[in-house]
Formats: C-alpha cells, structure tokens, sequence
C-alpha cells in the first residue's frame, strides 16, 4: 500500500475519535525546536584549538570518531542534521562557539562581532539563533563558583560575561528578526553539606539583578534561567536550586528554564509545567534523558517525553514554551544522536496534538475514569507512524529508518575522515 494510502486511513481512524490531523500537522509544522549546538563537538567550543567539556560538574562520555573541530565543521553537521528534520527549527549557541579568529578572547570580553559570521550564517538559511551564557570549562569556574562566588574578583568576571551575551543575544535577536532566548545556567555549588546555603543563594540573586539591569526590548532577545538538582562535585549543595529560580523567575519576570535532568529522578517535568505556567508567562525547556542521574542522553521517545509533550500542548501555551534540545552523547554518530533526538521530540509533539482531547476530558469531567484510560490506551496503537511517515514525506525528509543510511552515508564522506 502506498504511504499516502495508509495516511488516509490513519486519518479515517483519527477522525473517529474526533481528532483533525491535518490540523494537528498544521499545528506540529509551526514549532521549532532550538536544536543545542553543543551535541556537534561534545560541548567543546571554539575558544582554543582541541577544547574539551571541563568543570562544570556536566560529563560527556565517548570517543566517536569524527567530531567537528572547527566552526566550519559544526556548520556543515548541523546543516546535515536540519535536512533530516521535518519543520524549521532554530539553533542554540553557547558563548564558547564564538568565532574568535585564533586569538584568545577572553568570557568578559565578547562582542556580538564574534558571532556575526553566525548570523550571517542562519541569515542565508532564515534559521533564527538562541544563545547561552558559558560558566563552565574555564579556570574561573574551578573553585566552584561563578556568579555566586564570594570572591567578588572571580563574580565581577561572570557578571561582565553575562552582561555581554546578553549584548550578544540582542544582537542576534535584532540582526535576524527574532528574539533570541538567552539561557543562564552555572555549575555553582558544594560537593559536601555546607553552612552558608543562604549566603551565596543571596549573592547569586545580587548577581543576576545586576547582569539584568540593562533592558532590551522583548523583540531582541529574553532571559531565562535554569535551575538544577545536583551535579558531579555539587551533590548536597547547588546554589541555583529548581526554587531559588522559580522565585526569582516570577518576581523579575523571567523565563524559566526546566532541564528533564536537573530533578529528582521519579519528578516529572510534565507536572510543573502547568503550575509554572499560572504564573510565568514563558518557558524554556530542555528536552533531556537523564539515566539514573543527568547524564544527558540521547532523548528517545519515551513516557516522560511524552508526557511532557502532552502537558505542552493540553496547556494551550505552545507558542510560550520554548523547546530547547540539551543532550549529549560522544560514544555514537554525532549527527545520528542530534536527529533520533530532536525526531523523537517532534514525535512526541505529534501525538500529543493527536490526542483525542475532548472524549477524553468528556471522560474524565464525568468521572468515568475506566473510559480515560481505556483511550489513552487505545490512543497508543492508533497509526501515528503512518501520519508522521506523512508528515516527513511531505517535508521531503526521510523516513525514520532512511535515516539510517544517511547518517552512514555522511559519515563515510565526511566525519570519518576527520582525524
Ligand atoms: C547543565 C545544564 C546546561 C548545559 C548546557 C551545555 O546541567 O543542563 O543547560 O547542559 O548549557
Ligand atoms: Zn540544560
């Protein structure tokens, strides 16, 4: 049977239960994801030649041949992985990715001209750009401490770093007509049980009131900030902790950004979005996998990204919640982790909007709660993958297991001749 046969048929059967799938593809077409630039070269960056992930209290694992070394090399993977994603999706930069010309640049002295060959770059292909402040794998970030820091010689450095990405991000924003979210996230914190927990949750809140006192115009550029639970060398203490950065969000009207990694591992992210979303206007996501801890794998389609995906769009908010991809695996084809994870979330988008919505709160508003849940059983067998297999066709995009081949396909002509 042809694909667009069994695409009919889907539809009939959706149609069923009430659901428009054109309607639900209309919709999946208009989100983009912020693909993290990061997965390309295993968070290394461009600041010196052979940079690696240090500090930071994130880990990448793995050896794979082939990661990109220079920007050009980045540029050409993530064109590759665009081409295998239905949509347009927008990419998120690091500070470390500048375009330094071979000179070491210090963190407190970028300029948005290290990044104007981005631009200039996602210009020519309408691709919009989100940014990150960098505090981690740098000698300042050594002790621990960045923005919260009590030695305020190491603060006022971070605090400047913040204050020019901020610049670099409204630059972004103006230069290619779309605000671009600049994320904060540091790696602050104790590996032991310390006594001043309030002391630098204070400095950072000084901190972060300082690197925002410049206002841009909302068109250029917004902030968010991520909160998280623990890293290698923080377990009992991290300063930007999930409610540290859910006060400071609401009161300075900020994003805040919600990482799948940065909770307790049976917390889910699906269930604070709502909460949240009552009171922030906007979020910013990070999809994630985190196994056994935030070990930022591949992200699949699993029951927590669907969950999450389904919260997304029950809310009603989607154009609010911005999607940000954040994993990274170095043990696997780099361009094959960007695209199984950054399909699976597009899937996981896809059969939220598929859900049969209003049969199933009819169910649950009567109370007949065996009904909602036999469909939101039934609702896992019905034919998803004939309409996202519809969905890829009609972007001209492969198929999920013709992305095999083509992964392998550019790998043999391209990263595995990189040494
Ligand atoms: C770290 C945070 C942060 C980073 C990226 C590289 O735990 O999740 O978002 O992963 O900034
Ligand atoms: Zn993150």
């Amino acid at each position: 049977m042809k694909k667009s046969q069994t695409f009919e048929l889907a539809k009939e059967q959706y149609a069923e239960l009430d659901v428009d799938v054109d309607a639900a593809l209309g919709t999946l077409a208009t989100i983009p994801l912020s693909i993290h630039c990061w997965q390309g070269d295993d968070v290394g960056g461009f600041e010196r030649p052979g940079a690696t992930l240090s500090g930071g209290g994130i880990q990448v694992t793995g050896n794979y041949p082939g990661k990109a070394r220079t920007v050009e090399e980045l540029r050409a993977d993530l064109k590759e992985t665009y081409s295998l994603l239905p949509g347009s999706h927008r990419l998120s930069l690091h500070a470390s990715y500048g375009e330094f010309g071979g000179e070491l640049v210090e963190r407190d002295r970028i300029e948005p001209r290290h990044f104007a060959g981005w631009i200039e770059w996602a210009k020519e292909r309408s691709l919009k750009l989100d940014f990150n402040s960098t505090f981690f794998s740098h000698p300042k970030a050594n002790d621990g401490f960045t923005l919260s820091s009590k030695n305020p010689e190491i603060r006022d450095f971070w605090i400047e770093h913040a204050k020019r990405a901020r610049a670099v991000s409204a630059a972004i924003g103006r230069g290619l007509g779309s605000s671009c979210v600049h994320n904060v996230w540091i790696p602050d914190g104790f590996k032991d049980f310390p006594v001043d927990r309030m002391g630098h949750r204070r400095i950072l809140e000084r901190s972060l009131d300082e690197i925002f006192e410049k206002e841009y115009p909302e068109g250029e550029m917004k902030d968010a900030v991520e909160s998280k639970l623990f890293g290698i060398g923080s377990e009992a203490y991290v300063v930007g902790s999930h409610e540290f950065y859910l006060g400071y969000a609401i009161t300075r009207k900020k994003l805040l950004a919600l990482d799948m990694g940065h909770f307790h591992p049976t917390e889910l992210v699906a269930d604070k979005l709502s909460g949240i979303l009552l009171f922030c206007d906007e979020l910013l996501l990070h999809v994630s996998r985190p196994v056994r801890w935030d070990s930022d794998h591949v992200v699949v389609l699993s029951d927590e990204l669907r969950m999450l995906c389904e919260e997304i769009v029950r809310s009603e908010r989607i154009g609010r919640i911005h999607i940000g991809l954040d994993f990274f695996d170095g043990t696997i084809n780099r361009i094959g982790a960007w695209t199984i994870g950054a399909r699976a979330t597009l899937k996981a988008l896809l059969l939220a909007l598929l859900e049969p919505r209003a049969r199933l709160l009819r169910a649950e508003e009567r109370g007949d709660y065996f009904e909602r849940l036999a469909l939101l059983e039934a609702a896992k067998s019905l034919p998803s993958g004939a309409v996202w297999d519809y969905y890829c066709l009609r972007a001209n995009v492969p198929l999920d297991v013709e992305v095999v081949d083509r992964v392998h396909d550019y790998e043999r002509a391209t990263t595995s001749k990189r040494s």
